[in-house]
């Protein structure tokens, strides 16, 4: 089938994150894709090899090629209009509606499992009178699941942690601890790094490029100004990352004993890792984000520990941070057992469109 995958660009990197594991998955199991974006220079760095069967085009309001077989509307991102009227001809012409797809962003809200495949009917614009049907990503069966690539295990299993430190200058040393840090601005980001220089443990960070560098280099600069060359002399030492492939940044995770990630492409990796993590959620103003993070966390049923590390590290609740992830490791594996017995996105998002191609109900 030919897909028609449509992306804004908001901030950060998880839409076109999201989008592009999408169409490269599509396109690995025989699908074409053409992915509609608005920015697409973050690509040049995500996915620096692009992957045939994908097409990447620019979105702008005058799209006005005949649509595909299906088509993705991501993050409730709005079809162009002119797109919109191109599907409604469609339908008019070959007797019947390509179907439509609202991608929605990944929760374990519950309103996922009750919204996952039901159709919603298009009342005004262009394309009044087709029918779009929501789609959400999830951690249950009843959900569509998680991106989660084929091949997967076969690349982990291929791994050389060591080998691979080293290309990025760090010598593996036992006994001291590894730890990535992708996040925005956690409140609690200057405590754990002065917790982690006082420690008796060694403990590296590898900062991602972006808003991770920025945080930790303002910390840096402020315990500076008494300490100079901080952190140099305490059991806290620091790797500054470039930005990294898509799947380099699972090496990175692969590599390391703890996961800070943040939105929701880098929790689903740091799941498919199968480490300890922390995940930053996108903070809202209405702080929606509280009751997001309390949905994962009792999906997650995590240890105690852990569940107060997460709430302090989204400024929830000030519990203390108390870093004791070794005792995190099992939870974190059966999370990973418990999804792999699932369908992947993909799967579940071909039989979904094959089944209202087909004209059944889902
Ligand atoms: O960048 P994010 O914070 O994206 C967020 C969320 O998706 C959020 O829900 C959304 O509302 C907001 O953007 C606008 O985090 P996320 O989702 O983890 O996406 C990051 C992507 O960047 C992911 O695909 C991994 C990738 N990445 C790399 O490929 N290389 C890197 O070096 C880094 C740091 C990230």
């Amino acid at each position: 089938m030919l897909w028609d995958i449509f992306c804004k660009v908001i901030d950060n990197h998880g839409d076109i994150g999201v989008c592009w594991r999408l169409s490269a998955q599509l396109a690995k199991r025989g699908e074409q894709v053409r992915l509609w974006v608005d920015d697409a220079s973050a690509l040049q760095w995500m996915a620096p090899d692009g992957q045939p069967g994908v097409t990447v085009l620019a979105w702008d309001d005058q799209v006005t090629a005949q649509p595909g077989d299906a088509v993705v509307e991501a993050f409730g991102c709005e079809l162009a209009r002119q797109f919109q009227a191109a599907l409604a001809a469609a339908t008019r012409a070959r007797g019947r509606q390509p179907p439509w797809i609202n991608l929605e962003y990944l929760t374990a809200e519950s309103f996922a499992q009750r919204s996952h495949g039901l159709p919603s009917p298009v009342l005004a614009g262009p394309g009044a009178g087709l029918v779009k049907r929501f789609f959400h990503p999830g951690f249950t069966p009843a959900t569509g699941g998680l991106l989660r690539e084929s091949d997967l295990a076969r690349r982990r299993g291929r791994f050389d942690r060591g080998a691979w430190l080293r290309s990025h200058q760090i010598e593996p040393t036992d006994g001291t601890r590894l730890v990535s840090l992708f996040c925005y601005e956690p409140p609690a980001l200057a405590d754990l790094l002065a917790q982690c220089a006082a420690s008796t443990l060694p403990t590296r960070f590898l900062v991602t490029a972006g808003r991770a560098n920025a945080a930790v280099t303002r910390i840096v600069e402020a315990q500076r100004r008494t300490r100079p060359g901080w952190p140099g002399g305490t059991a806290l030492a620091i790797t500054w990352l470039p930005l990294l492939s898509q799947s380099d940044f699972d090496h990175l995770l692969w590599a390391c004993d703890l996961n800070f990630v943040r939105g929701e492409d880098s929790l689903v990796r740091a799941l498919w890792a199968a480490r300890p993590f922390v995940w930053q959620l996108y903070p809202q103003s209405d702080d929606a984000h509280h009751t997001k993070l309390s949905a994962f966390l009792d999906w997650l049923e995590p240890p105690l520990s852990w569940r107060q590390f997460h709430q302090a590290w989204n400024g929830v609740a000030n519990a203390p941070l108390q870093l004791e992830f070794p005792e995190w490791e099992a939870c974190a594996q059966a999370a990973r057992r418990r999804l792999c017995a699932q369908p992947d996105l993909v799967s579940e998002l071909l039989r979904l469109v094959r089944q209202d191609d087909r004209g059944e109900a889902a």
